[in-house]
C-alpha cells in the first residue's frame, strides 16, 4: 500500500537534538591548537548540524507520496515514481486533507534548504569574524528558529501518516463492497466468509473504516470490503467516517453486497434501509446484491434478493455463491500462478 512506507516524522526537538549531538561530535576529538584549526572546527560543526537537518528534511518530503497530480489520474511529474491511484488520492483527502498535506509538505522543503542557505552564508561570516564560536552559536540559534518554525508542520504530518497508514490495501483484484445502514450485520459478513476481523458489536458506528479482508474461489483470490454504516442522507452532509465508503463504493467496487436488517434490531427502519438502497443503486451503477440479514429472528423480507443469518449462517455461502458468479472476472488475470 502507497503509505505504508511513510516512516515516522520526527519533532522538531528531535531533529535539534540529533543534529546538534552529532554536530559536538564532529567537534570534539580535534585538538584546538590555533586559530585556522579552531575555525575548521567550527566550520565542520555548523556544516555537520546544518546537513544532517536539511537531509532529514528533504528526506521526510521524499518519504511521502507525490500529491501532484490534481486528483492522482495524471502521470506523475517525476518519471518513475508510482501513480498515485484514484482512490487513495480520495481517501487522503478525506482523512488528511491533500492540500493541506501540500502546504505541509512545502513548509518542511522550504526549511530544509533554508537551512542549507543560512549555513553557507554564516560560514562566510565566521571567516572573517574575530571568534567563530560566537558566530557559530548566532548561526545554530537562527536554524533553531527556522526548525521550530515548522514544529507544527511536522506535528501534521506525523499525525496524516499516522492515519494513512491504518488504510488497507486494497488491489486491482475482484472486490465485493459491503455496504448498509449501520448495525445491520455488514461486519459479521465480512467475518463470517473471509480472513478479516473487524470489531463487532450491538450498537451502530462500529466499523470506522474500511477493512479488507480475502477468500478464494476457484483458485482466484477475492477481496471483501467492510466499510462504516451509512445513513440516508446527501453527500455533502456526510461525515468523514461515511465518506470512506462512498470513496470504496466509487473505486474499488466490482459488486456490492447491500446488506438490509428488517428486524429493524439495528435501530433504523427497513424503509429508511431500502430508500438509501435506491440512492446508492442510481450513484454507481454496480452489479448489486440485496441481502436480508438476521432471519434467526426477523421474516424473509420484499425487496431482497437473498435470505441470511450470518449469527446461525444460514444462507451465507449461497450469498457468496451468488457474488462470486455476478463479478466478471477474467481468469487470465487473476488467477493465482
Ligand atoms: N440476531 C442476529 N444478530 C445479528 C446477525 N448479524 C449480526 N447481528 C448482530 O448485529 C449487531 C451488529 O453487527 P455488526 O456486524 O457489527 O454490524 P455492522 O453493520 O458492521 O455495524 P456498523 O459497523 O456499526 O455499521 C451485532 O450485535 C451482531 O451480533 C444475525 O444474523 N442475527
Ligand atoms: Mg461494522
Amino acid at each position: 500500500m502507497i503509505f505504508e512506507k511513510i516512516p515516522t516524522v520526527p519533532t522538531s526537538e528531535e531533529l535539534l537534538d540529533k543534529s546538534f549531538r552529532r554536530a559536538a561530535r564532529a567537534k570534539h576529538g580535534k585538538r584546538i591548537l590555533d586559530r585556522a584549526s579552531k575555525l575548521k572546527a567550527e566550520e565542520s560543526m555548523l556544516l555537520t548540524a546544518a546537513n544532517i537537518l536539511s537531509d532529514n528534511l528533504v528526506n521526510i518530503v521524499k518519504k511521502f507520496p507525490n500529491f501532484d497530480q490534481s486528483d492522482g489520474t495524471a502521470e506523475p511529474m517525476i518519471p518513475g515514481q508510482s501513480k498515485m491511484p484514484p482512490f487513495y488520492h480520495e481517501l487522503a483527502d478525506i482523512l488528511v486533507g491533500v492540500d493541506e498535506l501540500r502546504m505541509n509538505l512545502a513548509s518542511v522543503q522550504w526549511a530544509g534548504n533554508k537551512i542549507n542557505e543560512m549555513a553557507r552564508k554564516y560560514v562566510g561570516m565566521m571567516r572573517n569574524a574575530e571568534d567563530a564560536k560566537v558566530v557559530r552559536k548566532q548561526a545554530f540559534g537562527r536554524i533553531s528558529s527556522i526548525v521550530d518554525s515548522i514544529d507544527g508542520n511536522l506535528r501534521f504530518l506525523n499525525d496524516a501518516r499516522n492515519k494513512l497508514r491504518k488504510l488497507p490495501s486494497i488491489d486491482e483484484g475482484p472486490a465485493i463492497v459491503v455496504a448498509g445502514y449501520p448495525n445491520v450485520g455488514k461486519s459479521s459478513f465480512v467475518a463470517l466468509v473471509s480472513s478479516a476481523r473487524p470489531e463487532i458489536a450491538s450498537y451502530p458506528f462500529t466499523t470506522k473504516g474500511l477493512a479488507v479482508g480475502h477468500f478464494t474461489r476457484n483458485k482466484i483470490r477475492y477481496q471483501v470490503i467492510d466499510t462504516p454504516g451509512l445513513l440516508d442522507r446527501p453527500l455533502d452532509e456526510r461525515n468523514e467516517i461515511e465518506l470512506q465508503a462512498i470513496s470504496a463504493l466509487k473505486h474499488v467496487g466490482k459488486v456490492i453486497l447491500y446488506i438490509i436488517d428488517p428486524s429493524e434490531t439495528c435501530g433504523y427502519t427497513l424503509g429508511k434501509q431500502m430508500h438509501l438502497l435506491e440512492g446508492i443503486k442510481k450513484e454507481f451503477g454496480l452489479p448489486m446484491l440485496v441481502v436480508a440479514n438476521k432471519t434467526d429472528i426477523s421474516k424473509p423480507a420484499g425487496g431482497a434478493d437473498m435470505n441470511m443469518s450470518t449469527l446461525t449462517g444460514e444462507g451465507v455461502e449461497a450469498v457468496l455463491d451468488r457474488l462470486v458468479a455476478m463479478i466478471p472476472t477474467n481468469k487470465h488475470i487473476y488467477q493465482d500462478k
